[in-house]
């Protein structure tokens, strides 16, 4: 017989990610795409972000050298207003993708990473949605004994925001090295459409209110499977990615 050459398989994040989005579309998710070159306006100023505002600093950019006002998103929240200018309410998308920042790498940080992001616009919605909606995909995602718990948080781009935390995959919730005690780690960050938002959307904040969120897929993928440093996820180490 010939011999066979070794079958290839898809790489943990693209497990990782194709399962999540799944999920969302089980409960009734469209999934919406957008350019991993970006304009400064999508990515911060139609997303509540003034240009010499403090919470730019929060995401060190990527700029286009020699094109004025162009970046790598930094995010996938840019979607948001490309799919809302282009739609109309009421509508539920999720957006996977690949996002860039300038930053020095650690066990948690890569340059080049993935996140999922989620927006749901319609006349009733509320941040009982976002929660229950949230609570269904980290149960399904990580097992029905898993809780989440919101946080008050800072996002220009919703009003109230909110950080997502799961209970610790390491300890179930008892508090461990991983968790620093806590029980639980942060893995979104969320909370309703910030009026601004939805008007340069092109959607009447009067009318229609929304909920978003956006986390990191790599951070998902480290979870599920108890990794302890994103930057193996990238190595391209065989001994890594042949366990998945
Ligand atoms: C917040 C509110 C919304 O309504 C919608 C979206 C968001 C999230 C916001 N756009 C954002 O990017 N927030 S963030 O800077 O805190 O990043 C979100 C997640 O990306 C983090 O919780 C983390 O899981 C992941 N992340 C951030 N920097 C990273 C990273 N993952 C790997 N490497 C990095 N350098």
């Amino acid at each position: 017989m010939e011999p066979q050459a070794p079958k290839g398989h898809l790489h943990p994040i693209t497990l990782v990610l194709r399962e999540a989005v799944s999920l969302f579309v089980e409960m009734g998710f469209e999934v919406a795409q957008g350019p991993e070159i970006e304009s400064e306006y999508h990515n911060f100023d139609a997303l509540n972000v003034p240009k010499d505002h403090p919470s730019r600093d929060m995401q060190d950019t990527f700029w286009i050298k020699g094109v004025p006002e162009t970046v790598l998103r930094t995010h996938t929240s840019p979607v948001q207003i490309r799919y809302m200018k282009t739609h109309e309410p009421p509508f539920a998308i999720v957006v996977p993708g690949k996002v860039f920042r300038n930053e020095a790498t650690d066990a948690t940080h890569e340059a080049q990473f993935h996140q999922l992001e989620g927006l749901v616009v319609g006349k009733d919605i509320s941040l009982a949605h976002l929660k229950g909606t949230l609570d269904r995909f980290f149960k399904k995602l990580y097992g029905e004994d898993t809780a989440i718990r919101l946080r008050p948080s800072f996002f220009p781009f919703v009003e109230p925001g909110v950080e997502v935390d799961v209970t610790c995959f390491k300890c179930k919730g008892s508090g461990c090295n991983v968790c620093k005690g806590s029980g639980f780690i942060e893995v979104m960050g969320a909370g309703m459409v910030h009026p601004n938002v939805l008007s340069h959307g092109g959607i009447d904040p009067n009318v229609y209110r929304g909920f978003a969120f956006g986390g990191g897929v790599d951070r998902l993928a480290m979870l599920k499977w108890g990794i302890d440093d994103v930057r193996l996820l990238y190595s391209g180490d065989l001994r890594v990615v042949n366990q998945f």
